[in-house]
């Protein structure tokens, strides 16, 4: 079984771990959800190419039925105020990149979007799940989310860390129970197994406890490379796994799982440096949650360790690297990616 995702660990960071509950939000963000892609790719008629107005097409298409799919995916039951928390923070909008990405690659690959749904779902709920951790007291202390309050603030911190909790372990049940029986089974578990390695010690969560020991590091102690091995984990991984996940269960061959693996970790990467830029140069209003936080807590980021300019160049760059990967697949079946690439650089929030 081919291990996805992760590059080698950086440096290790020598640090002492910092308190991390701190000052409240003082600025409410933009209420009513973050736009998705669908949204955001939807620009003036006039002012867009022909390539981008089919892509505003297709994400919308994808769009819609991902909103259902998640619904349909944690109903309404006993005991009621779990699963209406469970569900207040996954339909709370959000871009749903993560599923995208799923869909797009699967289909890529000669797949079809009711094959990656199961999966793209699963993802959005770890995303989700993730969210409503990192915003909780003992975190980040956050009061916004996606233009809305945070779980906590609306469920109370018990009921945001059992939501939290029911929603990631009822990911890995979606995949394997509702994966259409057409799908091979080990294709299935691999994706599951793949997954699971993204989320734990080995992807998000060990990004998390990296970032936390960074916090409280002096200046100059976090360098690149560490910030690299957080955005890897904590970010990228999420990112890798749903574009190598919708590959694989299209049942893509070896090479082109690898391939998209790697168009994916520049992606990641790409998208933690976009967040960084968009952190120190966007209105909570217009990030849906409270901005300038990085360097309130004093935290490394591309813009403060190599400057705003150049972290643009850095995206760029990086985007470019990732849609050169896509060069020689059908440009026609590979745009949802390249534009996605595309979006994941130019987006707002
Ligand atoms: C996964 C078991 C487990 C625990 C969670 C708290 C934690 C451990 C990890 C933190 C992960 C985290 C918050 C990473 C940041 C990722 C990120 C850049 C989120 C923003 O993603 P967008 O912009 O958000 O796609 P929307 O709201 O649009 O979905």
């Amino acid at each position: 079984m081919q291990a996805v995702c992760l590059s080698t660990p950086a440096a290790i960071v020598r640090s002492s771990v910092r308190g991390r509950a701190r000052s409240k939000s003082v600025v409410a963000p933009r209420r009513g959800g973050v736009p998705s892609v669908r949204a955001a790719a939807e620009a003036p008629a006039a002012a867009v190419e022909a390539s981008e107005l089919d892509f505003a097409a297709y994400i919308a298409e994808k769009n819609a039925a991902i909103e259902q799919a998640l619904s349909d995916s944690v109903p309404e039951m006993y005991p009621e105020r779990l699963h209406e928390s469970m569900r207040y923070s996954l339909l709370a909008g959000g871009k749903r990149i993560r599923p995208c990405l799923c869909i797009a690659a699967c289909e890529l690959m000669g797949g079809t979007m009711d094959v990656a749904m199961p999966t793209a779902c699963a993802l959005e709920m770890i995303h989700t799940m993730s969210l409503i951790h990192d915003d909780l007291p003992s975190m980040d202390n956050d009061d916004f989310r996606r233009g809305k309050p945070t779980n906590h603030k609306v469920y109370g911190e018990e009921m945001a860390i059992l939501a939290g909790d029911a929603l990631l372990s009822h990911a890995f049940e979606y995949i394997g129970r509702e994966t259409p029986k057409s799908v091979p089974a080990e294709r299935t578990l691999r994706v599951i197994v793949d997954v699971g390695k993204c989320v734990g010690s080995e992807g998000l969560v060990g990004g998390q406890v990296v970032d936390i020991m960074s916090e409280g590091a002096e200046a100059g102690e976090v360098t690149v490379e560490t910030l690299q091995y957080i955005h890897a984990h904590k970010t990228g991984a999420l990112l890798e796994v749903s574009v190598t996940a919708g590959a694989i269960l299209a049942g893509a061959k070896e090479e082109d799982v690898e391939r998209l693996g790697k168009y994916a970790q520049l992606i990641g990467l790409a998208f933690q440096v976009v967040d960084d830029i968009l952190d120190c140069t966007q209105t909570s209003e217009q990030l849906g949650k409270t901005a300038g936080k990085d360097e309130a807590v004093g935290k490394a980021t591309y813009p403060s360790l190599v400057g705003l300019e150049e972290s643009k160049k850095i995206a760029d760059k990086l985007i470019a690297d990732a849609k050169d990967l896509l060069k020689d697949y059908d440009q026609e079946k590979a745009a949802p990616l390249i534009g996605l690439a595309d979006y994941i650089k130019n987006r707002q929030n």
